[in-house]
């Protein structure tokens, strides 16, 4: 296992958009543990592979109050099953100290390969449907940031910019 290199905005590879996996081996399994060592130890409830510098189509999730409930996405696809948006604070371990408010659909159907390649179908609410949309969106190369008015962006961007100068 490993802890991983997170991307933090506004580093461009973060717009890049992540390929579709075709083979579900042991090395994506590597990776998959690796993200999961990463998520926890930073800590935080999501991470798509965009932000570990991965180019492909795979997210890990756990919502749960003790860590217990880890959950893996190959090739995501959500569908919103509601027109009603709810409004959640969003955060994002590539944009540390920073959270805003984004409306998102409620609820969403999302399919999904799961570590052995098996396909699943899952309907979800709540945190679970915020975070799954928000991690979709990073292998879309989006950013939570992307739904704020372009001056609150850019306020974001800056400060990132020179703490980001600072540790250099
Ligand atoms: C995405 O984000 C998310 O700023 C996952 O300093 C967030 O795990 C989905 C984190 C909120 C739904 C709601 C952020 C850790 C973790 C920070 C995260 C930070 C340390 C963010
Ligand atoms: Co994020």
């Amino acid at each position: 296992m490993a802890i991983l290199d997170i991307l933090e905005f506004p580093d461009p590879r973060l717009r890049t958009v992540a390929k579709p996996i075709d083979t579900v081996d042991d090395a994506l399994r590597q990776t998959i543990d690796d993200m999961f060592e990463t998520m926890y130890e930073a800590p935080g409830i999501g991470l798509a592979a965009t932000q570990v510098n991965v180019h492909r189509r795979l997210v890990v999730i756990d919502v749960s109050e003790d860590k217990s409930e880890p959950l893996v996405f190959i090739n995501p696809e959500a569908e919103p099953l509601t027109q009603e948006l709810g409004e959640y604070q969003e955060g994002c371990l590539s944009i540390p100290g920073f959270y805003e408010k984004v409306c998102r659909p409620e609820r969403v159907r999302v399919k999904a390969l799961d570590r052995d390649g098996k396909p699943f179908e899952l309907e979800c609410d709540g945190l679970l449907a915020v975070c799954i949309q928000h991690e979709i969106d990073h292998l879309d190369g989006k950013l939570f940031v992307d739904y704020l008015s372009p001056l609150k962006r850019d306020r974001i961007k800056k400060k990132l910019e020179k703490q980001q100068r600072h540790k250099a």
